[in-house]
């Protein structure tokens, strides 16, 4: 079993901190994407997305898009960490947050930094005006999350999840759009200090 990626990514980082929450550790393999080998015909016969992450299995079946590698190992691996969730609510709530976080953050975040700096413009038409209007959604979408974080310990209920995992790698990748978490956020700012001391965050 291998895992395609590129380990700073911020793609690549949600499932890294979620194998490391697991305990388990998977061969990688580095994907230079920035220099368009993503874009090569040996990993787009392997990739679904054409993107990093991508888990092959000893068998050659491979899975693309993070969330769903970190499906395959939560069901394939049993385990009491609970990352998806637990009872039905549960399931449901981490499902929610999840899903909030990515589409009004994470891609969010994504595609302001694409557009603003043109990173991938080899492969796609960039336009700044729009990452700036991503980055803008982006700064709106912050004090929603901060006043999720005054209601609970964590994004999805008092344990944490993969909706932490996926908030936390959002919020860190924003240093890239020169956002930073100021005081008038100071519930992420609280949850952010917890969770970067979480082994599986720190130890990476
Ligand atoms: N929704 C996908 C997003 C994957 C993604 O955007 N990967 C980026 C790195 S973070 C990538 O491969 N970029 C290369 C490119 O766009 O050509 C996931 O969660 O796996």
């Amino acid at each position: 079993m291998k895992i395609y990626e590129l380990a700073p990514s911020p793609s690549a980082r949600r499932v890294s901190i979620f194998l490391a929450e697991m305990g388990i550790d998977v061969e990688r393999v580095s994907i230079d994407i920035r220099g368009g080998e993503n874009l090569s015909d040996a990993f787009q016969a392997k990739s679904q997305n054409g993107l990093i992450p991508v888990l092959e299995l000893d068998d050659g079946t491979t899975i693309s898009e993070s969330v769903a590698i970190c499906r395959y190992f939560d069901e394939a691996y049993p385990n009491e960490h609970s990352l998806f969730g637990h009872t039905p609510l549960e399931k449901a709530q981490v499902e929610m947050w999840q899903r909030i976080v990515e589409l009004k953050g994470l891609f969010v975040a994504m595609q302001a930094f694409r557009n603003i700096t043109g990173v991938y413009k080899d492969r796609e038409t960039c336009v700044e005006s729009w990452g700036e209007v991503s980055r803008q959604r982006l700064i709106a979408f912050l004090p929603i999350l901060d006043k999720r974080l005054s209601e609970s310990a964590f994004v999805a209920g008092d344990t944490f999840t993969v909706a932490d995992i996926t908030a936390y790698v959002m919020c860190n990748f924003m240093k890239n759009l020169n956002i930073n978490l100021d005081d008038s956020l100071p519930h992420i700012q609280a949850w952010c200090q917890t969770v970067s001391q979480r082994p599986s965050v720190s130890q990476q």
